[in-house]
């Protein structure tokens, strides 16, 4: 062996480095594949998604996928892709679109993860993308546009344990 192989060996800040990458290496190595981390994407655009399309809770229009499943940790970020402002607000944990979801102006701000009590993704410029929003209680979730209700926007998220 060289005498500046040997240098190298034995200097203990390239020591150090050696042994902190090994440590980070084997932390990355333990994160197994689909972990909480996981995160989900759903196209807003009721423009190129105008079509009327069907779930079981009733017709809608203008998200992609319009029924969506995770699991409880997972995160789902909204991509508004349209010329438009939209929101993915919660409509609970019901089986079929409602009449009218009697929203209020404070849906305009993010709130809430996927589970217990509302969310709202809060107003997406167009081109812009939402916070990521946690599913943390298994259910079936309907939610819709603030905007575009009344024009069937609308969309399920099932989170499976
Ligand atoms: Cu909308």
């Amino acid at each position: 062996m060289s005498r500046i192989h040997i240098e190298h060996q034995n200097d203990p800040m390239r020591l150090a480095i050696c042994v902190a990458l090994l440590g980070l290496a084997s932390l990355l190595a333990r994160v197994p594949a689909g972990a909480a981390s996981a995160s989900h994407t759903v196209t807003l655009d009721l423009t190129r998604y105008s079509m009327v399309a069907h779930l079981s809770a009733g017709d809608y229009a203008g998200v992609s996928p319009g029924r969506l499943v995770v699991h409880v940790g997972e995160s789902i970020v909204f991509v508004n892709a349209d010329s438009r402002h939209h929101t993915a607000t919660s409509l609970g944990e019901i089986s079929a679109f409602p009449q009218d979801p009697h929203w209020t102006d404070s849906v305009l701000h993010e709130s809430g993860n996927i589970g217990a009590g509302s969310w709202s993704t809060g107003d997406i410029a167009p081109g812009a993308r939402s916070a990521p929003i946690v599913a943390t209680k298994a259910g079936t979730y309907l939610y819709g546009c603030f905007f575009d209700y009344s024009a069937g926007m609308r969309g399920e998220i099932v989170v499976q344990p």
